[in-house]
């Protein structure tokens, strides 16, 4: 049986629902699971095809990260860990939209314009997360992926960034780590623990975290990890899986977006506590005053004190890099404020979704980047690397600039600079503020967001807003963003967006000013003028 016929033989086992149209969104398919046994197949044969092309491992895990528990869907990773490039994610829609008499030619249409050599190896790696329809939707990719030939390596249960890292550490022949979740874990855990020695003294209570694993991936593998952390972290586990659904009413996209404490966490004042989302790649933080007044610190807060930390390392260090961080038009207008005026640091704003982000991070020698919903990670280049490798190691330095140099290599050490890592993020947010001797008070004290409000509004056809300048203007349909510029006058430190979302079929609406009310009012009339 020749390749092409096996694909078409295995393919009637996962057949396509006539006429069901997918797209690759911003973070790949994502749907209710019953609709995506051909398209978890169809990954399969694009990883196949990707790993030949790339003559590299590719990974492909399969998550609805923060969507409820019936949904799921699938993401491809590049062989640097990175998120699949924008011309592999047509010719994922491509296939995925194929029916099924049409699909062996959608296949030799990508093999033709790629000119990809069939008879070159294949090696996949595969994960997924703790949804019900995972396992059997993993089972599918694994079908598309041998009937090309070629061997899938199935990890089973791990977060997402857990993933990004095993195909970067498979790609570049250990360098990064290793391939294995202990190899994750290690690396990770002796970077923290590291990077502790430089906060002596600290009493379990500083040392105590709440955390919100949405009873999702993330709180299996906190749970995992915990023994590498030697105390250093002492951690209680809520949402763990256990008793509760997935994501529901609880997780960092929950936490975000209702600005309230998740279900099923006891925190008491001031307790430093955060949530991860389904699969683990984003994190927030938050706290109750002693007034009982929810506090969250998000993105904006996170790549705040993450960059005023690294920031600071350089100086001592006397390395001459530029920090900057890489923002979207979500980011509170306080924390970009804070970081030009305050920080001097370089502040670049990109369209919402990781890849715009991630792409423009690594422009620069440090690229902090973080969406506000508390996805992010930190890129180092590789002469940014070196320089810090170099000066840790120098023998003429001073004690102070090696010092500063040591904590910078165990920082970038502790990141998973693949992608956005809740667990990763968690220590790293730890370890700066067990070093700088911060309480979340005084982190959330750094600078003060502006009240904001966000409201999406369902339109007869969302497309046809289209916005420029990262998506802060509007501009069609014709007359839009004067009417905003319009409203927006009208409040005191106001600023308001509107753009089609790239996940749901609805109009987004943002809107900040000087009071709450200001701010709500804002958004209301904002979403008016689009309706
Ligand atoms: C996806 C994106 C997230 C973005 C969100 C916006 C990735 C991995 N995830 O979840 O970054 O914030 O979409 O959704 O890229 P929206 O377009 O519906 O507002
Ligand atoms: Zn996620």
């Amino acid at each position: 049986m020749t390749q092409f016929e096996k694909v078409s033989q295995r393919s009637v086992q996962h057949s396509k629902p006539a006429g069901l149209v997918l797209q690759y969104g911003t973070a790949g398919f994502r749907t209710n699971a019953k609709q995506l046994d051909h398209i978890m197949f169809r990954m399969g044969l694009l990883a196949a095809l990707r790993s030949k092309k790339t003559k590299s491992t590719i990974g492909v895990m399969v998550t609805a990260s923060h969507n409820p528990e019936e949904d799921n869907g699938v993401k491809l990773i590049d062989p640097m860990g990175e998120m699949v490039t924008p011309a592999w994610e047509e010719y994922a829609t491509l296939l995925a939209n194929a029916e099924q008499e049409g699909l062996l030619a959608a296949l030799k249409d990508v093999i033709e314009t790629e000119a990809i050599n069939m008879s070159q190896d294949v090696s996949v790696f595969i994960g997924k997360d703790t949804r019900p329809s995972s396992e059997g939707l993993s089972q599918a990719v694994l079908d598309g992926v041998s009937s090309l030939g070629g061997h899938g390596h199935d990890y089973g249960l791990v977060t997402t960034p857990q993933l990004h890292f095993m195909v970067r550490c498979q790609n570049t022949q250990g360098c990064y780590g290793t391939a294995t979740v202990d190899g994750y874990y290690q690396k990770l855990s002796k970077a923290y623990i590291q990077l502790t020695k430089h906060a002596p003294n600290r009493t379990d209570d500083q040392k105590h975290l709440l955390v919100d694993g949405a009873n999702g991936i993330g709180a299996l593998k906190l749970r995992e990890m915990e023994p590498f952390l030697q105390k250093e972290l002492q951690v209680s586990l809520f949402n763990d899986g256990s008793s509760g659904k997935l994501n529901f009413q609880c997780g960092a996209d929950y936490v975000k977006v209702q600005q309230r404490p998740p279900q099923g966490v006891q925190m008491s004042a001031g307790e430093r506590c955060c949530s991860f989302d389904g699969d683990a790649d984003r994190i927030v933080y938050y706290y109750n005053d002693s007034a009982g007044q929810f506090h969250l610190l998000d993105g904006d807060k996170i790549a705040t004190l993450i960059s005023t930390f690294l920031k600071e390392l350089l100086n001592q260090a006397g390395l001459d890099l530029q920090v900057a961080v890489v923002q979207t038009a979500y980011a509170n207008g306080s924390s970009t404020n804070y970081l030009e005026e305050t920080m001097k640091v370089t502040v670049r704003c990109v369209k919402t979704g990781v890849k715009h982000l991630h792409h423009a991070a690594q422009e620069f020698d440090i690229g902090v980047y973080f969406e506000a919903n508390g996805h992010g990670t930190v890129l180092f280049s590789k002469a940014a690397e070196e320089a810090i490798q170099q000066l840790a190691l120098d023998p003429n330095a001073n004690d102070e600039k090696k010092s500063a140099a040591r904590l910078l290599e165990n920082t970038v050490n502790l990141i998973n600079q693949t992608v956005g890592d809740a667990l990763s993020d968690m220590l790293l947010i730890e370890a700066v503020l067990a070093i700088k001797g911060l309480t979340i008070q005084q982190w959330d004290a750094i600078y003060t967001d502006l009240p904001s409000r966000q409201l999406k509004v369902k339109v007869a056809d969302r497309r046809v807003i289209d916005t420029t300048d990262a998506e802060r203007r509007a501009v069609s349909p014709a007359g839009l963003q004067e009417a905003i510029d319009a409203l927006v006058k009208k409040y005191k430190m106001s600023r308001a967006f509107v753009r089609p979302s790239g996940t749901e079929d609805v109009v987004r609406v943002y809107a900040e000013a000087d009071t709450q009310e200001n701010a709500d009012a804002l958004a209301h009339e904002v979403s008016v003028a689009v309706y």
